[in-house]
């Protein structure tokens, strides 16, 4: 196996035995033969909405810790083939194959794992009822891309129409997550715990959560969110549920000891999952597009889940254990920022913020990304952290406190809401007349897997220079695409704090 599609691949360069994930030789092998069905589907010409599920649902399901049931995975390529009509048996290994020019491979592996990212953004949007053919069709166009023989220079304008096409998935995904659900408002979100029975929900699909709480009320089970499912609390759909009792723990790569702790039966409805403690194993469930060998999946059937398994193994288990008793201020989508957008422009102007830096992306469990709690404690107190996606955990219970009643963390949700961030930088650049490289506005991104490696892509489209990457560059990026990266986006790694402040104007 070669994998090294997330940043925790082995010495940074790539998983070759087993996964750090824990992705075993045969996984990987499944999923390579997935992902080059799919690329063949995409070739085939093949059209129409089986076609485009088949693509979105697969390539989601090979993202990193979201499935390791192999029998799914063999299922989801066989799916593909009958869509292609003939026995395809090509691995996307052979496609991206190591004997081809390093840096050409390179681009193509881009390619492929914004596209994860997209899929996953775009499976999200669409199990909400959400269509866009721009983001199918380039899906299509860019899978059957990869079978072909491309320069450098045309595979590079498809990763940076790759990001552009992230920036209309990312606006779908916003516009059905409110439609469904209201603006979310600025909340107030308790860590602690009640002395009810509970159920843990994970991941990022809002969809489940709206059905474990419709199912879940007057059973006397309460309903807590964990890792990327705490932004939810701040939708008002949600926030009407009175068992809905806030977040339990930290970023996903907790949950061994959370969900051992938690005492109480877990959903996990997408990345990221790992692979369970046999403490808790039988009492996780994983649906949609997650899975775990030997974990019960919990299927939808005409568009319902039903949880009732779930529910009644939560009324025999014990309460959960409390890990702390913090608040958590969340809920800046851009409607919120937007509606202080006069105050922000005139601390801007009278020199009370003086820079905002972006500190959005994915948390991991690496030693080394203490650096972005470090980054975040440094940062002068006319400084404001925008951030979404799980890095937020880093540094979201610092309270560093508000500059005039604008919080000095501006959370805007899950790594699914980035493009509030997007919004966000648009208004200020509008307001203050200038692009985006002419804002006090500075990038410091945290990445882990392919969602991150979109919304790079979608940076890179709209423009944004200078970005600082952390905390390791990507495996899959040869020192030749980092060349050009460097020189024509100003990508670079980071570093010390201190170094990285200088670099990034922060005084
Ligand atoms: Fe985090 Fe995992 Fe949301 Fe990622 S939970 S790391 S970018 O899969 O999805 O932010
Ligand atoms: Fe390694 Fe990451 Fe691939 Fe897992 S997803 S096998 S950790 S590169």
């Amino acid at each position: 196996m070669l994998c090294r599609q997330c940043e925790e691949t082995v010495a940074g360069t790539g998983c070759v035995k087993k996964g750090v994930c824990g992705k075993t030789e045969e996984l990987a092998a499944s999923q390579d033969l997935l992902v080059g069905t799919l690329i063949e589907l995409a070739a085939s010409g093949a059209r129409g909405a089986e076609v485009d599920e088949a693509i979105v649902d697969g390539l989601f399901m090979t993202l990193s810790n979201t499935n390791f049931d192999k029998a799914r995975i063999d299922a989801e390529a066989e799916k593909g083939r009958a869509l292609i009509g003939k026995d395809a048996v090509i691995r996307c290994g052979d496609i991206l194959s190591l004997d081809a020019d390093a840096d050409l491979r390179s681009l193509k592996e881009l390619l492929l794992f914004g596209m994860k990212g997209m899929a996953a953004y775009y499976h999200h949007a669409a199990i909400l009822g959400g269509s866009d053919e721009s983001v199918t069709g380039f899906l299509r166009k860019g899978m059957a891309s990869l079978a072909k023989d491309l320069s450098a220079d045309e595979l590079v304008a498809l990763n940076l129409e790759c990001g552009s096409v992230g920036a209309t998935c990312l606006a779908l995904l916003d516009r059905m997550n409110t439609d469904a659900y209201g603006v979310p408002e600025v909340t107030t979100v308790g860590t602690g715990v009640r002395k009810n029975p509970g159920i843990l929900i994970t991941g990022h699909d809002l969809k489940d959560l709206e059905q474990l709480l419709e199912q879940t009320q007057g059973t006397g089970v309460d309903v807590y969110t964990h890792g990327e499912m705490l932004p939810a609390n701040a939708y008002p759909a949600f926030k009407r549920y009175p068992n809905l009792v806030g977040n339990y723990g930290g970023a996903w790569y907790k949950q061994k000891e959370e969900f051992e702790s938690f005492n109480g039966p877990i959903i996990a409805t997408t990345n990221c999952v790992l692979i369970p403690r046999d403490s808790y194993k039988d009492r996780l469930f994983t649906t949609g597009t997650a899975g775990v060998e030997g974990v019960k999946h919990i299927e939808e059937r005409d568009g319902r889940k039903d949880f009732s398994e779930v529910i009644s193994l939560a009324r025999r288990c014990p309460a959960p254990a409390a890990i702390d008793d913090a608040s958590l201020t969340i809920g800046f989508g851009h409607a919120q920022v937007l509606a202080l957008a006069d105050r922000i422009v005139d601390a801007v102007k009278s020199g009370a913020i003086k820079r905002f830096v972006v500190m959005a992306g994915c948390d991991g469990r690496e030693k080394g990304r203490e650096y972005y709690t470090k980054f975040a404690q440094s940062l002068p107190g006319d400084t404001v952290i925008l951030t979404a996606g799980c890095a937020k955990y880093r540094y979201n219970r610092l309270n560093l406190g508000d500059i005039g009643g604008i919080p000095r963390v501006i959370d805007a949700g899950q790594c699914n809401d980035c493009y509030s961030l997007v919004v966000i930088a648009n208004a200020l650049s509008e307001a203050f007349g200038t692009d985006l490289n002419g804002l006090p506005l500075s990038f410091n991104i945290s990445w882990y897997e392919q969602k991150a490696v979109l919304v790079l892509l979608t940076l890179l489209s709209l423009g944004v220079k200078d970005i600082m990457l952390g905390p390791r560059l990507p495996g899959f990026v040869t020192p030749g695409i980092l060349d050009v990266l460097a020189k024509n986006f100003g990508i670079r790694p980071n570093s010390s704090v201190r170094e990285d402040m200088a670099i990034l104007h922060i005084e």
